[in-house]
């Protein structure tokens, strides 16, 4: 048999170890073939071995045979997410953190602090997580992804808004890849999965008058929760992953795929100033466009028919008396009349 032990890009000699065993994965490798190919002696790949045991990788032993690895822990670690990333910038700087206020307030103290675009802050748990104009956005400890990430287009602020719709479509994406699950926009940020919440998108800009200095974009995604872990005020419209697929998910896969989807469709939007694919792809998804809406602003609500998706990522609005209603994202919150959606 031809082993595997490509170490490319790797540092860290655990990681160099895990590295090699993932490759691996399901096959056993010899002591002696990991040592030769690390330089490093038999007795330090059981102490690395021993380590990854320590945080739940789950390694079986065998003499004469080797080592091999049959079970990776739902553990958000720098190394998992790398290798399953397939983007140049995107989380190639990645802050890891148990527990914290909010990710995007983490993720703003590093952009002041001039920080690359494409950092990405996770936390396992957040204290005080944000959703829009104020709310909560409950954020269990292992239970999900709770994430942001910096970005520094070179665009006038106008164009701020549409990153929202880039990351719900890089969300929609990423977790049909990782999961294979099918999941809808609410607009504007909102992902839904039968009528009911798993992700929220929060959108924050820091901008002069004539350009954008950063973007953060948070992405919270439930994954692994059961019913009884939602608190009752969001029983009835929360769900997660792991709920409608029926099985535990790992985390590390599904922020990598993400990752990968916001670069590719990131840097259409960027570089080539192409937007169209990104809303196409928002309004495919979308499970608000041909329903009945309920348009909330601080000085206007109105009920109509949610019609298509402007260039800008605004909702255009048929109402009662049959006029187009152009609404932005900002002030707005669109609830379904009957029912969430
Ligand atoms: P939103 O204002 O559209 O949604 C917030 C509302 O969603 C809450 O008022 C509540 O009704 C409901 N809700 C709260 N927590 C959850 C949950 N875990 N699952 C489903 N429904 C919930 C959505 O705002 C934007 C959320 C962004 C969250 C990310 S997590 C990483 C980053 N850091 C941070 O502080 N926020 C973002």
């Amino acid at each position: 048999m031809k082993y595997n032990y490509d170490i490319e890009g790797v540092n860290n000699l655990r990681d160099r170890v895990l590295n090699i065993l993932l490759k691996n994965r399901d096959n056993f490798i010899s002591g002696q073939i990991i040592s030769n190919s690390l330089n490093i002696s038999r007795a330090a790949v059981w102490k690395h071995i021993k380590s990854l045991q320590e945080i739940g990788f789950v390694i079986e032993s065998v003499s004469n045979r080797g080592y091999r690895l049959i079970g990776i822990p739902d553990i958000i670690d720098k190394f998992l997410i790398e290798s399953k990333l397939q983007t140049n910038r995107f989380a190639r700087n990645i802050k890891i953190f148990e527990s914290v206020d909010s990710t995007n307030n983490q993720a703003k103290k590093l952009a002041l602090d001039n920080a690359e675009e494409g950092t990405l802050v996770t936390a396992e748990q957040q204290r005080a997580g944000k959703g829009r104009l104020g709310r909560e956005w409950v954020s269990d400890k292992y239970k999900g992804i709770w994430m942001s990430l910096i970005l520094k287009p070179s665009l006038p602020p106008e164009e701020a808004p549409l990153f929202t719709a880039v990351a719900a479509a890089a969300v929609v994406k990423g977790i049909e890849k990782s999961t294979n699950l099918h999941v809808g926009i609410k607009w504007p940020n909102d992902i839904i999965v039968n009528r009911k919440k798993v992700c929220g998108v929060l959108t924050e800009i820091s901008a002069d008058p004539d350009r954008i200095n950063y973007i953060i974009v948070g992405i919270g995604i439930n994954v692994n929760h059961i019913l009884d872990d939602f608190p009752q005020e969001i029983k009835e419209t929360a769900t997660s992953i792991s709920i409608e697929k029926g099985y535990k998910i790992a985390r590390y896969e599904i922020i990598a795929q993400v990752m990968n989807q916001f670069e590719q469709l990131y840097d259409l939007a960027v570089l080539k100033n192409d937007f169209n694919h990104i809303l196409d792809i928002c309004r495919e998804n979308s499970v608000t466009l041909g329903s009945e809406v309920r348009v909330c602003s601080r000085n206007d609500e109105f009920i109509g028919i949610a019609k298509n998706l402007r260039n800008d990522g605004a909702l255009i609005v048929i109402d009662a008396m049959g006029n187009e209603r152009v609404v932005m994202s900002a002030d707005v919150s669109v609830r379904g009349v009957n029912g969430y959606v």
